[in-house]
């Protein structure tokens, strides 16, 4: 049985209260209404802006080699865009952007690792269901197609999704990646990530993006910031 999701109304960081429980077992959830210290990747700060928006953690604690945690990104970036809708994309690794461009949900993966496999993932989760912070990339679910949803329902549903899309990445790798294809803004564009540009043409078992050049060179980028160019 999965442990109920928590919900809580303001802390610092979904992700921080996780990490700090260390014996937290798998599926264990967190939801908050409110952050003040949310983090983005890269140090980067994660704005939640008053409204019913999503704010949640999930521990994962997959038997798996590191090698397997940005699969685990693209499992739940496929989850999280699910339950936005069918309008939504994902921009790799993990962006999900609504049909402008703009970004309606971020994910955060932090690992812990015990002998060269993974002790434990914490997952998080930001879904601007229905306030976006005052950021021209920003949007939210509920200005960008007008449907009022229950935030606790679709916290509940997503969570389901993570634990569900993970659990594939182990024995069905190749599912996994057919899902985040089929729902990537990023393959067959034009784009730039750092000194590369060129045109994405798909990703790997890594989770790696492949980048063909002007020059027809072919780059495989591990890390980064995509830029849409086309
Ligand atoms: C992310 O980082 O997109 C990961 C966001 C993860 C947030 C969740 S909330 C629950 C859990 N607890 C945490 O403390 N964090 C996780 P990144 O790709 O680095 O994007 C951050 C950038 O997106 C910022 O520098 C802003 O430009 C922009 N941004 C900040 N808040 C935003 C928002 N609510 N909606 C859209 N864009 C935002």
């Amino acid at each position: 049985m999965r442990p109920p999701l928590e919900i809580v109304a303001v802390t610092g960081s979904t992700n921080a209260d996780l990490r700090e429980r260390e014996h937290a077992p798998h599926g264990t959830a967190l939801l908050a209404d409110r952050q003040t210290a949310g983090k983005g990747r890269l140090g980067r700060v994660w704005e939640s802006p008053p409204g019913a928006n999503i704010q949640l953690s999930v521990v994962l604690r997959p038997a798996l080699p590191i090698a397997r945690v940005p699969m685990l990104c693209l499992a739940t970036a496929v989850a999280v865009a699910e339950v936005c809708g069918e309008i939504y994309r994902i921009k790799w690794p993990n962006d999900v952007l609504a049909p402008d461009g703009r970004k309606v949900a971020g994910i955060l993966a932090e690992m812990e690792t015990l002998g060269g496999e993974i002790d434990r993932v914490i997952m998080g989760v930001g879904i601007n269901v229905a306030a976006a912070p005052p950021l021209p990339t920003a949007a939210s679910l509920l200005e960008i197609d007008g449907l009022s949803r229950d935030r606790d329902e679709l916290a509940r549903e997503l969570v389901g999704g993570i634990l569900s899309g993970t659990s594939r990445v182990g024995a069905d790798p190749e599912s996994v990646l057919e899902d985040w294809r089929a729902r990537s803004s990023t393959i067959g564009a034009a784009v730039r990530v750092g000194e590369v540009s060129g045109v994405a043409t798909g990703i790997d078992a890594e989770g790696a993006l492949w980048v063909l050049d002007d020059r027809g060179q072919r780059h495989r980028i591990l890390a980064g910031d995509v830029e849409m160019i086309g």
